[in-house]
């Protein structure tokens, strides 16, 4: 099936048409990131334009029958600038992978000195698709510390919420709550131009992303820190630096995990739950608080992000039931009986990766590194020598390999961070980077109202069958 397919006769000639990563517009050598934008986007929309005007009425894919009951998967239907995931090598931020942004992306610590890249670095990465200096990334950082207050009534509404109430939805609804402070509702209520649009879902995106370690440290301390006080931003430190140390952690290792947990989990292409979401509501020019609320209840779910509170829990029972010294033979027997009640195994499968999921790789190389001993490294380092062998057996699962969140759950509970329930919300945190530089070129973009066409299958029968 060819990839790019004219309706003519007419010969591509993709060289004539710029793809907007590649309009090479050096962006002005400005530490502010809207500036930058600014001097971006009007070149991405013209090139968008006429790319339409010259292609638009390509084919880009077929949709088969299985691919509609099959919950869409591998239709060609979205548009994200932000990354590519191929399914043989993993995730591509704007054409870098997750070791080149690590060598390349400036760094945590005084100097930048430190081990892991700054999620605000990626953040300048996943907007503008060059990689920032150093002092661009800490200009994010000053904004985001300068913008991170809460209003009192989300406080209060945080301070209020059962300890029963899933921490994933005190997160959704706090981040609904915030849509008081929308800069994108108020401006669209007084009328302003659609060209406009991307300033305020900018300014909302960068304010909820300043605020949301705030959030999750007080869900995180109200219910497991006996509601004791998240204390002061500081001012000098980073975004990670920071929530770490809201939650109330200060060991250093555990600041430099939190700098690579918040990079690597931001953003995964447009297809996935709560990237889709976040686009999809974001299409009825929802506001950011709303689009991003609605993507976090997607991520909640065990077939996508809340996965990784699965897999402790999973490995918490193998360790119960089989024992801490488990051996190869007793753990296949665990996966199997796993498997053959129903379950699946938490953390492998992928809906598009067929490889292991290298945001996995680099959380071992990591464990490799800070925590060579530790049992539940060892019993998950066990997982990864058997499980692929078994699902390959079963034949279910196209993708046999471990992802993201398989490894996730390991590292935090190393430095005493215990209560699985609130894995999500890490999770959360660091995906508003990846949803919302997609929802700042949304609006960009002028996308308009996302609806894609349905059937029944009595008229897919009428269409189909002889
Ligand atoms: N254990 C057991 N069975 C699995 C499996 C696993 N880890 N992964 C897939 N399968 C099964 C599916 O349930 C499906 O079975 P049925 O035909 O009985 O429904 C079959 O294999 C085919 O599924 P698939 O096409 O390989 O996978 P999907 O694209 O439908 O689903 C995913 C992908 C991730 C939901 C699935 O692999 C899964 O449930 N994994 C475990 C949960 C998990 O780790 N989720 C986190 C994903 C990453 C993230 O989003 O955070």
């Amino acid at each position: 099936m060819a990839f790019l397919r004219p309706v003519t006769n007419r010969v591509l000639q993709l060289n004539k048409v710029l793809s907007p990563l590649s309009v090479g517009v050096r962006s002005v050598s400005s530490t502010n990131l809207k500036d930058v934008l600014a001097n971006q986007i009007p070149a991405v929309q013209k090139d968008v334009v006429e790319f339409r005007k010259e292609y638009g009425s390509c084919k880009v894919g077929e949709v088969t029958l299985d691919m509609m009951y099959g919950g869409m998967r591998g239709i060609r239907g979205l548009v994200t600038e932000t990354s590519v995931l191929d399914p043989e090598e993993g995730i591509r931020f704007r054409g870098y992978s997750i070791p080149e942004c690590q060598k390349l992306l400036p760094r945590g610590g005084k100097k930048g000195d430190g081990e892991q890249m700054l999620p605000e670095g990626l953040f300048w990465l996943l907007c503008t698709s060059e990689i920032p200096t150093q002092e661009q990334a800490n200009s994010v950082t000053k904004e985001w510390n300068e913008r991170a207050a809460l209003p009192n009534h989300v406080i209060t509404m945080l301070n209020n919420f059962p300890a029963n109430l899933h921490p994933m939805s005190q997160f959704s609804a706090a981040i609904t709550a915030l849509n008081s402070e929308s800069k994108f509702a108020k401006a669209y209520h007084d009328g302003v131009k659609k060209g406009s649009y991307w300033e305020y879902v900018y300014e909302d995106s960068m304010d909820m992303i300043a605020k949301l370690p705030t959030v999750a440290s007080i869900i995180y301390r109200n219910l497991y820190r006996d509601g004791t006080s998240v204390g002061a931003i500081d001012m000098d430190k980073d975004w990670s630096w920071n929530f770490a140390s809201m939650l109330g952690y200060d060991n250093p290792d555990f600041t430099e995990l939190m700098r690579l947990y918040l990079a690597i989990h931001s953003d995964h292409e447009g297809g996935n739950v709560s990237a889709h979401t976040t686009h999809l509501v974001g299409s009825a020019l929802s506001d950011p608080y709303l689009a991003f609320a609605a993507g976090m209840n997607g991520l909640a779910g065990p077939l996508h992000g809340l996965a990784n509170q699965e897999v402790l829990i999973w490995l918490t029972k193998v360790q119960k039931e089989v024992g801490k010294d488990v051996t190869e033979s007793q753990l296949r027997d665990f996966v199997w009986n796993t498997l053959k009640s129903g379950q699946v195994v938490p953390g492998y499968g992928h809906a598009v990766l067929r490889k292991t999921d290298p945001r996995y790789t680099c959380q071992r190389e990591f464990a490799q590194k800070k925590l060579p001993n530790d049992p539940m490294f060892k019993l998950v380092s066990m997982i990864y020598s058997v499980t692929p062998d078994i699902l390959m057996e079963q034949g279910k699962a196209k993708n046999p390999w471990p992802n993201v969140d398989a490894h996730s759950g390991v590292l935090l509970q190393y430095y005493g961070m215990t209560e699985m329930n609130y894995y999500t919300v890490l999770f959360g945190v660091s995906r508003a980077l990846g949803c919302l530089s997609s929802l700042i070129w949304d609006r960009a973009l002028g996308l308009p109202l996302e609806r894609p066409k349905s059937f029944d299958t009595k008229g897919l029968k009428k269409m189909l069958c002889k």
